[in-house]
């Protein structure tokens, strides 16, 4: 009897060790799901330097270099070139832009198929009047397979040789 007794009152002491344990991990879990379903409504902001364009970051280079150097430096800084598929973001950058502008959309796979860098096909419609043309077949110009943005007014855009040395635009989401 006395055994027997004995028995569970080290089974009932183990469990209420295991009862602690389990109600520690439960505290534990229910500040980790607070914490994650708080992190949607943190106020987010864009690194310095960067400027904030609805949910996303904007980085305007101030070097200038080839497609591919501008994507790389992108690429550098946690970003890559900026896809533009708003009128609202079209207006915002064309805003900003100084010069010609590198932006992430070129038709290298296949001539004549435009395609943004993140895969998506070309639904805004922003081309420069009598663009794309891929060099209207002018040798001294060569294949046009990259697009800027034109420096003026409402910055249209232009494919043009992807060796031009121009500056870029990156994106980001915070
Ligand atoms: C230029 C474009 C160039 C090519 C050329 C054709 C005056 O714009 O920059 O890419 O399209 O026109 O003549
Ligand atoms: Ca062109």
């Amino acid at each position: 009897m006395t055994a027997l007794l004995q028995t569970s009152n080290d089974k009932l002491s183990s469990m209420t060790e295991e009862r602690d344990l389990l109600n520690i991990s439960l505290t534990k879990m229910t500040e980790e799901m607070e914490r994650l379903q708080n992190l949607p409504k943190q106020k987010k902001t864009c690194p310095e330097g960067w400027k904030m364009f609805s949910y996303t970051c904007h980085f305007f280079s101030e070097a200038s270099g080839s497609w591919d150097e501008g994507r790389q430096d992108c690429r550098n800084r946690g970003a890559d070139l900026v896809v533009i598929d708003s009128p609202e973001e079209q207006t915002s950058v064309s805003c900003f832009i100084k010069k010609d502008t590198w932006i992430g959309l070129n038709d290298k796979e296949e001539e004549g198929t435009w395609k943004w860098i993140d895969g998506t096909p070309v639904t805004l419609n922003h081309w420069d009047l009598k663009q794309p043309d891929n060099g209207n077949n002018l040798p001294e110009l060569g294949e046009e397979d990259c697009v800027h943005l034109i420096a003026v007014e409402n910055s249209h855009w232009n494919d043009i040789s992807c060796s031009k040395s121009l500056p870029w635009i990156c994106e980001k989401i915070p």
